[in-house]
C-alpha cells in the first residue's frame, strides 16, 4: 500500500462541483468563469495533498515552474499507467485480430507482450458515454452520461459523480498527465499536470474541441495555412487543404461549384481524401509526440499518462505516405453492405437511407483505404512510444492498456460511424500490458467490457479497490476459474426505446432489444458462429422465431442478472418484453 502520508480523503473530488450552485448557466463565457472558480478550489485541495510528504518536483518545458510530481516515498514503487485510446477503432482493424490486410506490427509487438482480448466490448457505442463509463469503471445508467451532451460543463442534473481512475491514482500520490481527446465532465480534469492545459485562445484541453485549439497553435506556426490548388478544399477539421476521393461529395468540383454550398455544414464525417500536411505534423504526429515528452519528462517518478488519440475518428484524411498506402483499388466492401436490412432493427440507423455512398462497393473503397492509413499512422507512432519507454527502462514497471472508445461501421450494412450494435461498431480493441505480472502472448477469450478496465489499473498498480460495476480482468488473465467474461451488456439510451437499449452476448449469441414492453423497435438475435456479418435476424420478422425462444430467454435471463446486479431502473421493462413481438 501507498504511504499513509500521501493520503488524504476524498472529500469534494469526482462530486460535480456544480451541485447546488442554482440554475443552469448557458453562456460559454460563465461556463468558463465556473470552470476557473473550481479550479481555484480545488487546488487548495491539490496543496494539502502535496505538502503531506517530501516533494518531488521537476521543472516544465520553459523552466519557469516548479512541478510538483510525487513524492519520495511513492517514487519507489515505480509502477506507472499509459493509457492508450483510438477513437472508433473496430476490432478488425489490427493484423493480430485477424486483418490480412493491414498492418499493425507494434500493436501486434504489444498484444504478443502481454494479454490480447479477443471480445472486449464498448460500455456505449458513442464518445460521450463510453469515455465517461472507462473513466470510472460505471455503467452508463449508472454515470448517467447517456448522451454526448452531457459531458464538459454539464450542469442540468448530476451525472459522473463518481472518481475517475486518474482521480484515485492522485490521491495516491501518482503525477497524472492526458494528452488528446477528453469527452468526459470537466469538472474531472483538474488532476491533470500537463504543462500547457490552455490554448493561446484561452480554450482549456478539457473543454470541447479543446485538443483541437492546442494542435492549432502547433500547426500554424509549423505548416502555415497554404493556398488551395486546384482541385483542394480546405478540411474544415485542422483548416489544411485536402484533395477529396470519389466517395466525398466535393469530388470532381471546383472551389466555385461548392461555394454556393457554405451554408451546408459539412462536419468531420463528410471529408475523405488526402491531407495536404507534412506527415511529422499530423494530429496523430503531434499527439504522439507530446506523449513521448510527456514519459521523458516524468520517467522518475510513478505516472499516469492517457493519449487519447482522435484517429481513426473522421476526417478521413490521412496524409502521405499514409493515403494510399492500402490502394482503394485492393479493398474488399464489407461482406454485409449491400444488407436488405428488411428485418433490421436499424433499417434507418445513422442516415443511411440518405447517404447511398456508404453502401457503394466501389466508393466505400476509400474510406477503407484512408481508415486503414490512418490506423498505419497510429501503429507507426505506438511503436515510437513503446521505444521510449524501452530506452528509459520503463517497460517492466509500465501497464500499458490499448484500446478504443468504440467502432466504426466502415460500410457494414451499408453505414458509417457507430452508435448500434453490429460488431463493427460495439467490438474493439483491447490489449494489457505489464511485463513485471502478466504472462507474454497471453489471449483472452472471456466477454469484457472497458468498464472492467476501472477496476483493473487500481488492481494492477496496487490501489486499494474503489466502488465500480466493474471487475477486474485480472481473474480472466490468470486463467482463473471465473463467471467473469461468461457475457457482456453493451448499453444504448441516447433517445430512450426508439432504439434497441440493450445487447447481451454469449457463446457467440447475440440478443439486441428495447428496454421496454411497447416499444415497436424489432427484436433481433443473430448466431454469431453462423452468422458473423449479423444478417439472419432470428427474432423479429422470421416466421421461424419460435424455434429460438428457447435461446433467447437464456440471454435475456443473463442480462436480467446483470440489470439486477447494477439495480436497474430498465429491470422490469426488460422483463416484460416479448421476445416473439414481430
Ligand atoms: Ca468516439
Amino acid at each position: 500500500m501507498v504511504s499513509a502520508s500521501v493520503l488524504i480523503s476524498f472529500g469534494t473530488i469526482g462530486l460535480g462541483p456544480f451541485r447546488g450552485e442554482g440554475k443552469m448557466v448557458t453562456t460559454q463565457q460563465n461556463k468558463r468563469q465556473n470552470r476557473r472558480d473550481f479550479l481555484k478550489k480545488t487546488s487548495a485541495v491539490m496543496i494539502a495533498t502535496a505538502t503531506a510528504s517530501t516533494i518531488l518536483r521537476a521543472s516544465d518545458k520553459t523552466g519557469k515552474k516548479n512541478l510538483v510530481i510525487g513524492t519520495e516515498d511513492f517514487a519507489q514503487k515505480k509502477k506507472n499507467l499509459l493509457f492508450i485510446m483510438t477513437d472508433q477503432q473496430q476490432y478488425k482493424a489490427l493484423s493480430i485480430a485477424g486483418n490480412t490486410v493491414l498492418e499493425t506490427p507494434n500493436l501486434d509487438r504489444l498484444a504478443q507482450g502481454g494479454a490480447y482480448f479477443k471480445n472486449a466490448y464498448t460500455p456505449m457505442a458513442v464518445c460521450g458515454p463510453a469515455r465517461s463509463s472507462i473513466l470510472t469503471g460505471m455503467t452508463v445508467e449508472s454515470t448517467g452520461v447517456n448522451t454526448n451532451g452531457k459531458t464538459y460543463f454539464y450542469q442540468d442534473e448530476p451525472v459522473m459523480t463518481t472518481p475517475t481512475f486518474d482521480e484515485i491514482l492522485t490521491e495516491s500520490g501518482y503525477h497524472c498527465e492526458y494528452y488528446g481527446k477528453w469527452h468526459a465532465m470537466s469538472n474531472h480534469s483538474d488532476v491533470y499536470k500537463n504543462p500547457e492545459l490552455e490554448s493561446e485562445n484561452g480554450k482549456s484541453i478539457f473543454e470541447h474541441g479543446g485538443q483541437n485549439h492546442v494542435y492549432m497553435d502547433y500547426i500554424n506556426e509549423q505548416f502555415p495555412k497554404p493556398k488551395l490548388k486546384d482541385g483542394e478544399f480546405y478540411d474544415t477539421f485542422v483548416k489544411r487543404p485536402y484533395r477529396p476521393d470519389p466517395i466525398d461529395s466535393y469530388y470532381g468540383k471546383s472551389y466555385n461549384d461548392v461555394k454556393k454550398d457554405k451554408k451546408k455544414r459539412r462536419s468531420q464525417p463528410n471529408l475523405h481524401g488526402e491531407l495536404m500536411v507534412p506527415a511529422e505534423h499530423s494530429f496523430t504526429a503531434y499527439q504522439a509526440k507530446e506523449t513521448i515528452a510527456a514519459i521523458e519528462r516524468l520517467k522518475d517518478v510513478p505516472f499516469s499518462i492517457t493519449l487519447s488519440l482522435h484517429m481513426p475518428h473522421a476526417p478521413m484524411t490521412p496524409t502521405k505516405p499514409y493515403y494510399g498506402m492500402y490502394p482503394a483499388k485492393d479493398m474488399t466492401p464489407p461482406v454485409s453492405i449491400n444488407d436488405d436490412m428488411s428485418n433490421s432493427p436499424y433499417a434507418k440507423a445513422n442516415g443511411r437511407t440518405g447517404m447511398p455512398e456508404y453502401s457503394d462497393p466501389e466508393k466505400i473503397k476509400y474510406m477503407i483505404s484512408n481508415y486503414y492509413g490512418i490506423i498505419k499512422e497510429i501503429d507507426v507512432w505506438i511503436g515510437e512510444i513503446l521505444k521510449t519507454l524501452d530506452k528509459n527502462g520503463l517497460t517492466d514497471d509500465t501497464l500499458i492498456i490499448f484500446t478504443s472508445d468504440h467502432g466504426e461501421m466502415l460500410g457494414a450494412h451499408g453505414m458509417r460511424e457507430k452508435n448500434v450494435f453490429y460488431e463493427e461498431s460495439s467490438h474493439i480493441p483491447l490489449i494489457i500490458r505489464f511485463p513485471s505480472e502478466i504472462k507474454k502472448k497471453t489471449v483472452v477469450d472471456g466477454y469484457v467490457s472497458n468498464v472492467d478496465l476501472f477496476s483493473t489499473i487500481l488492481d494492477y498498480l496496487d490501489i486499494e479497490a474503489h466502488p465500480s460495476d466493474g471487475t477486474s480482468l485480472r481473474d480472466l488473465i490468470e486463467d482463473k476459474k471465473t463467471d467473469h467474461g461468461k457475457y457482456v451488456i453493451t448499453e444504448w439510451d441516447y433517445r430512450g426505446p426508439v432504439s434497441p437499449n440493450y445487447m447481451i452476448v454469449k457463446d457467440g449469441w447475440k440478443l439486441i432489444i428495447p428496454y421496454t414492453k411497447e416499444s415497436t423497435v424489432i427484436n433481433a438475435m443473430y448466431n454469431l458462429n453462423e452468422d458473423p456479418h449479423e444478417m439472419k435476424n432470428l427474432l423479429g420478422k422470421n416466421p421461424n422465431r419460435a424455434d429460438y425462444k428457447e435461446k433467447a430467454e437464456e440471454l435475456r435471463g443473463y442480462l436480467l442478472e446483470w440489470l439486477k446486479k447494477n439495480n436497474s431502473k430498465r429491470y422490469k421493462g426488460v422483463k416484460k418484453r416479448d421476445l416473439l413481438k414481430a
